[in-house]
């Protein structure tokens, strides 16, 4: 049987996190660690090793570009991160030199796998890499607003006392201060939910204010954004079909082209095997434009 396998370029809080979430979960029989402090790539890979006694059998090593020639998934964390006070959009200049270099150095040895991109501000820089890598779409996603959506689901589940897996609800647009909640497909078991209109405000804020809290009392945020990874990674590598809200390229979505949002995705072994179109209400829809038409000005400026 041929052997899964996973590489995650930069391995700081996010990737060394994601990767430990990858392992834990056995999610690949290979995992290569790169990062341009190659230290740090060497001492994650030990320190996982040592706890192979107590998983199952996964190769585990930090590397090199070369080792991208047989991977199935290239997750890509590396670059600057916010700090306390930044939007995610603060860092976009610094992470786009960052990714010129990264996408260069992969597409030397990987032409068929899936690109996975975390790194912010994540839609932006999935576009980028999509443009550079001249893939089909399909084949670079990025994380998108499905850690937005699941603090969506954890908030409304905790003020109702439901199991979040069992509220369906949806973040779309920027992975960013211009995402909106699609409040009027939310639901529990098919029905509407009964919220009124201040906690519904307090609900969406939290969600889209959640990393400033996070970054705020503790420098970065990673446990959640590594389970959302690994979410994807186990949609990809399991043929799943799972419905995820990742960053895709929209093509006349509501009348948006020629920009990654995140949006409800069926995704499978083929990464993005298609994009959904769901029921969004008029206030729905002027907001998920302001959205792109935020993002689009962004990709502009970066050609000046
Ligand atoms: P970090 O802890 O500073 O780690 C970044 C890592 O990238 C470091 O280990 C660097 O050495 C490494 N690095 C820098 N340049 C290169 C390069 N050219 N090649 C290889 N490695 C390199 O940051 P953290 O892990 O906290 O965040 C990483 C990125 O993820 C940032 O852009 C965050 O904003 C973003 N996040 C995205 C989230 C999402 O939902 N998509 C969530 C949280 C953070």
């Amino acid at each position: 049987m041929k052997k899964r396998k996973i590489v995650v370029i930069g391995v700081g809080a996010v990737g060394s996190t994601t990767a430990y979430t990858l392992l834990l979960r056995q999610r690949m029989d290979e995992l290569v660690l790169i990062d341009v402090n190659r230290d740090k790539a060497e001492g994650d890979a030990l320190d996982m090793n040592h706890g192979m006694p107590y998983l199952g059998r996964v190769k585990v090593w930090a590397g090199d570009y070369e080792d991208c020639k047989d991977a199935d998934i290239i997750i890509i964390t590396a670059g600057a991160a916010q700090k306390s006070g930044e939007t995610r959009i603060d860092l976009l200049k610094r992470n786009v030199a960052i990714f010129e270099d990264i996408v260069d150095h992969v597409l030397k040895y990987n032409d068929h796998g899936i690109l996975l991109i975390a790194s912010n501000p994540v839609d932006i820089m999935s576009y980028f890499t999509y443009k550079r890598s001249k893939w089909p779409a399909n084949r670079v996603i990025g994380s998108g607003t499905l850690l937005d959506s699941a603090r969506f689901r954890y908030l409304i589940g905790e003020h109702l006392n439901i199991d979040p897996r069992s509220v369906h609800a949806h973040i779309i647009g920027e992975h960013g201060d211009s995402e909106l909640p699609v409040w009027s497909l939310a639901n529990i078991a098919g029905s509407e939910l009964i919220l009124d209109e201040e906690t519904k405000q307090r609900i969406f804020e939290n969600t889209r204010d959640a990393a400033y809290q996070i970054i705020e009392k503790k420098g970065a945020t990673y446990y959640a954004i590594a389970l959302a990874l690994d979410r994807i990674c186990a949609a990809i590598l399991g043929d799943e079909g799972a419905v995820l809200n990742v960053s895709t390229l929209l093509e006349d979505y509501y009348g948006i082209s020629d920009v990654y949002l995140g949006v409800p995705c069926i995704v499978d072994r083929q990464g993005v095997r298609e994009v959904m179109h769901i029921d969004l209400n008029e206030e729905e829809q002027q907001l998920l434009h302001r959205s792109a038409d935020k993002l689009k000005e962004l990709i502009q400026s970066l050609k000046h």
